[in-house]
């Protein structure tokens, strides 16, 4: 059994401490020890109070998630709890560190509660695809009313000690030992014989919540506006309205069982723990130990302040780090770093930032024309033009003037590393990171490893993401990294789909249907379309060479439509819009094309639509992982959850081809193969491998 539970007597109190390194979650052998010990205290007479509190830095972070889904060992949560509610003398929860989930639960089924001021307490399982299900749901509504109890739930998000304390979810907010302060509280509720307080009996804030059904109406609303196609939402939803409509707390908690059920046996559970073990996963390097020598990045230069450039130094700003930031001449200089201001003031409007706050980001900001003073920074990063002469030319000048140690970072989004590490005396220190638009907001960091990168580069990019508020995925070098290698199958199957039948609208919508923020055509149209058509100018290709997949988006560059830019694309952008309106001009651009093409349109139906865009997608990121670009499928998943807008209820698209069996996926796979041909539909290896051995991308993980 994992954890343990260590029982000890300090005079007449017993005090029970949850030991399960590092955050004490709810295992099997914690939940044996809370069982045996609080029984142990209850039989001694000598025991006149029990003080509950974790070792380490957590109370308990919750249940052990990892159980789920397999049979757990050992007394059920429930067991205890009952146990706890229905003890006769007081039961006191310090609550020292992190209480989240099922530890708040057990908090709450303590008689009262004293908190640590740095302990956050919270109710994640709406994360997770789930519900407080240890009495959460009925308990917290008690003692502060429903809308709040709502808000808390529904967010998932954690509050500190002195909050919860305003809240009124605990009863004192501690400074100094907590166990002390607890075992202080224990003895002066047995000094004063004060009842011992059962949240389960508690009725006036459900009371004065009783048939208030707008209150549930704006729940929903706001669940469905910011948790779109989120399962558990409702089901924490009905099991709040069951605490204030039923009254009784025994009928109020069956509800509760009935929809953690529900949720647990739900597929959107099961994907996002994926997600929550894939993200820990991915900062795990098979070859790079953990307690690799790591290097502090204290100071950034970064190379353009364009677009790229100007997020990037925001990304480094917002946690404090000083940038410098270096611009070809002064104009261009002046101007990335007002937009810098202006990102920030906005910010300001909208109340997320104060004006003290932008003040201190600008003033850790320096600008120069002059590559010499990126000389001291420990990283740099270049967020130039996507050409591979001009990133190697500046490679040299960056190696030229940069300290010894520090880590010179490309942040291209699919050239090759090794070109830009030979350029410089110091291939090991060379390494990429690719930031995703707006690269201050999104999460994603892909590290890109050069066959010379050392492991201290590595760990310090790695580490470096962390420190950034970033999601980092380490990626092997080779062109379009894992995203964008990925993406293009995708895009390129969007792009001859409107060619055989669908419209842009059509396809745009299955994908937004599937859960994707946007479709591909509405990325494009974001992105802007003139970008392809530009390189392909510049780079002369002939109209005859460019790819028929392109062919649309070429006419409407010809045609000034650039995308939400120009008010115009593959939609119509009303002015100060970007809501895009279908417009019927396109289709008929599209059908001229298909029609020059030779190409016979038909109807698609939508079903077809979303494996085209997804199957060769799956398919490439199987010989991604097959290359060993990819550490693991979860690796995969994260880059695309949070760099493509992938579904996060889904798990990423290798968790979700397992979850559609690889074998159907395969079977379309050749299906399509037949029907269409190329090379998108070539099926990979590792894809007939494991539909051969009957296994999945999962026993991949290792
Ligand atoms: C629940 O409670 C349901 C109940 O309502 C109903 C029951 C009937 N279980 O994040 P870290 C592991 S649902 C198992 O790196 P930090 C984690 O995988 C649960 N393992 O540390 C990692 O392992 P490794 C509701 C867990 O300091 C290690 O611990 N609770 C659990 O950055 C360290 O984690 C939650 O959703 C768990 N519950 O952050 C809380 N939690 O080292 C989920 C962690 O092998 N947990 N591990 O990679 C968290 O939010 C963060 O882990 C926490 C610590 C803030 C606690």
């Amino acid at each position: 059994m994992k954890g343990t539970v260590h029982y000890e007597q300090r005079e007449d109190v017993a005090l029970l401490t949850i030991d399960n390194p590092p955050v004490n979650p709810l295992s099997s052998g914690v939940r044996q020890g809370l069982s045996d010990g609080i029984n142990q205290a209850l039989a001694d007479d000598n025991v006149k109070a029990i003080v509950l509190t974790g070792a380490g830095r957590a109370f308990i972070a919750g249940a052990d998630i990892s159980e789920f889904g397999g049979a757990a060992e050992g007394p059920s949560l429930h067991d205890c709890l009952n146990t706890m509610d229905a003890s006769s003398k007081p039961i006191i929860a310090a609550i020292n560190g992190t209480a989240f989930g099922g530890g708040l639960e057990v908090a709450l089924c303590c008689h009262y509660r004293v908190i640590a001021p740095a302990a956050p307490v919270g109710l994640p399982e709406v994360k997770l695809g789930l519900l407080p299900g240890a009495g959460g749901t009925q308990r917290l509504p008690r003692l502060i009313g429903a809308e709040k109890a709502l808000d808390f739930i529904l967010s998932g998000d954690p509050i500190p000690g002195p909050v919860a304390r305003e809240l009124g979810i605990v009863d004192e907010v501690a400074d100094g030992d907590i166990v002390d302060a607890g075992i202080a509280f224990a003895r002066n509720i047995v000094a004063q014989g004060s009842p011992i307080k059962r949240v389960r009996d508690e009725s006036n804030k459900l009371e004065a919540d009783r048939g208030n059904a707008e209150l549930f109406d704006n729940a929903r609303k706001q669940a469905a506006r910011r948790m779109r196609k989120r399962f558990a939402p409702e089901m924490i939803i009905q099991c709040v309205e069951a605490a204030v409509n039923l009254g009784d707390f025994d009928a109020g908690m069956a509800v509760e069982a009935e929809n953690f059920a529900k949720c647990l046996k739900h597929p959107q559970r099961e994907a996002l723990i994926h997600m929550f073990f894939a993200e820990r996963e991915v900062a795990k390097i098979p070859d790079v130990p953990k307690d690799t020598a790591t290097q502090n990045i204290q100071t950034a230069g970064v190379i353009g302040c364009g677009t790229m450039g100007g997020g990037i130094s925001m990304s480094f700003l917002n946690v404090g780090i000083p940038v410098t930031v270096l611009e070809m001449d002064q104009e261009a200089l002046d101007r990335g770093i007002s937009v810098i201001k202006r990102n920030y003031d906005i910010q300001v409007q909208r109340g997320r930032m104060s004006e003290a706050d932008v003040d201190a980001r600008m003033g850790i900001l320096t600008g120069t024309t002059n590559i010499e003073d990126l000389g001291q920074a420990d990283v740099i990063i270049e967020a130039i033009y996507e050409n591979i002469d001009v990133k190697v030319e500046t490679f040299q000048k960056m190696d030229a003037v940069a300290k010894p140690g520090a880590v010179l970072a490309s942040n291209t989004s699919g050239l090759d590393i090794d070109k830009m590490a030979d350029a410089t005396s110091r291939p090991e220190a060379v390494i990429g990171l690719h930031f995703f638009s707006p690269a201050n907001v999104m999460r994603l960091l892909e590290v890109v490893r050069g066959d010379k990168t050392s492991k201290e580069t590595i760990a310090t990019s790695m580490k470096l993401g962390k420190t950034l508020n970033k999601i980092a995925v380490l990626s092997g070098n080779a062109p379009g990294f894992i995203g964008n290698r990925m993406l293009a199958r995708y895009t390129s199957q969007a792009g001859e789909i409107i060619l055989q039948g669908a419209t842009p609208y059509q396809v745009d919508n299955v994908l937004l249907q599937f859960g994707m923020p946007m479709g591909p055509f509405q990325m494009n149209d974001l992105v802007g379309l003139d970008l392809g058509w530009r390189a392909r100018k510049l780079g002369g290709v002939k109209p005859e060479d460019v790819p028929i997949t392109a062919r649309v988006a070429d006419k409407l560059c010809e045609m000034e439509r650039f995308g939400q830019k120009t008010n115009r694309g593959f939609y119509i952008y009303p002015e100060g819009s970007r809501a895009g309106q279908a417009d019927p001009e396109v289709v008929e651009i599209v059908e001229q094309t298909s029609a020059e093409l030779g190409i016979v349109r038909r109807d698609i139906d939508d079903d077809e639509v979303l494996k085209r865009c997804l199957y060769p997608l799956i398919n490439e990121g199987a010989r991604i992982l097959e290359d060993g670009i990819a550490i693991r499928p979860c690796d995969i998943d994260i880059v695309y959850i949070n760099g493509y807008g992938f579904p996060e209820v889904t798990g990423g698209p290798m968790f979700w081809a397992d979850q559609q069996g690889l074998d159907n996926i395969l079977a379309d796979i050749k299906r399509f193969q037949e029907e269409y041909g190329g090379e998108a539909w070539e099926p990979a290896p590792l894809l007939e491998r494991l539909v051969a051995e009957g296994k999945s991308f999962a026993s991949l993980q290792g």
